[in-house]
């Protein structure tokens, strides 16, 4: 699509000296398209206001870990509208606690997004709100990967003491019969999965092709909608509606046939 790159100035207002979560944020902006500038450290409001009036900036991201953000952040947004500049879209980020960020979102700033935040998420709120809701559903990420296993206690053990991660969940999904766990990845999971009866789908699956991989699963923005372009697109599918996964998620399997003999899952969270 034609699109003009999103014009962002990321800023680090007041006194803290951290700024490698704003150089990660400006570098992933970058690399989703955006023109970036960013401000350096310990930059007055008024020097955020005009660095974003002399880059015509239409969102300014605030960066600040020292916890002066209710200080230092509304000021932003009134002098951006002193310039005649209210569409900048300005968003906040670093160490804010939960209770502030009402108050943070009364003074103007759009959005909040506090450590743990992956960047995919900010570009996607970005895009949505400068280019508008997009025309077409989004594979944001591998949300999990499904490793298949006889017993979870030895899957997890494994997972834990060789590879180094940590089980974060376990649940039965009683309509799919299977017991989940959860080892969170990065932005990813493994999610092993034992089956609680002999004959439900993952018992069936180590019986014909032994403990694995199972499935793979992509982060959808929109489940309902990805599907139907799938279907009128002509992919195969298992379900033609979501279906509840582990973790509360909406979820959907395509056909292995129509895969590669990958057995795919869709999965939106909110
Ligand atoms: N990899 C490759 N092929 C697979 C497969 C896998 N993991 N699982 C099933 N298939 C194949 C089957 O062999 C079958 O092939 P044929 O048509 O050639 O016989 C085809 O896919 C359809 O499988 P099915 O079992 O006959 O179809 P169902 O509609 O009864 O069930 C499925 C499909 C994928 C839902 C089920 O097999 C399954 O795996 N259920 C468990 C799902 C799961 O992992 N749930 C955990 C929670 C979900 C989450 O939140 O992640």
């Amino acid at each position: 699509m034609d699109r003009k790159p999103i014009r962002v100035v990321v800023a680090k207002p007041g006194l803290d000296g951290h700024d490698r979560g704003a150089k990660v944020v400006a570098q992933a902006l970058r690399d989703a398209g955006m023109e970036v500038i960013y401000t350096g450290l310990r930059q007055t409001p008024e020097q955020i206001v005009e660095v974003a009036v002399q880059e015509d900036a239409q969102v300014v991201c605030l960066s600040s870990l020292s916890g002066a953000h209710n200080h230092l952040f509304p000021p932003v947004v009134t002098g951006l509208n002193a310039q005649g500049m209210e569409n900048v879209l300005v968003l906040g980020g670093g160490v804010i606690p939960d209770d502030d960020i009402p108050f943070l979102k009364e003074q103007g700033i759009v959005e909040v997004f506090t450590p743990g935040t992956v960047t995919t998420d900010i570009i996607c709120f970005i895009e949505e709100r400068i280019y508008g809701p997009k025309a077409k559903p989004q594979v944001l990420r591998v949300d999990h990967i499904g490793v298949a296993v006889k017993d979870l206690s030895a899957g997890i053990k494994f997972y834990e003491t060789v590879v180094g991660l940590k089980c974060t969940s376990i649940e039965v999904v009683p309509d799919q019969k299977v017991k989940v766990a959860f080892l969170p990845c990065g932005d990813s999971e493994i999610e092993l999965l034992e089956s609680t009866d002999p004959e439900g789908p993952v018992a069936k699956f180590i019986a014909k092709n032994g403990e694995g991989m199972h499935h793979i699963a992509f982060r959808v923005d929109n489940l309902v909608a990805k599907l139907e372009e799938l279907k009128a697109a002509g992919v195969r599918l298992i379900d033609q509606t979501p279906r509840k996964g582990a973790g509360g998620a909406d979820i959907a399997f395509l056909h292995p046939k129509g895969t590669f003999g990958q057995l795919v899952e869709l999965c939106q969270r909110d």
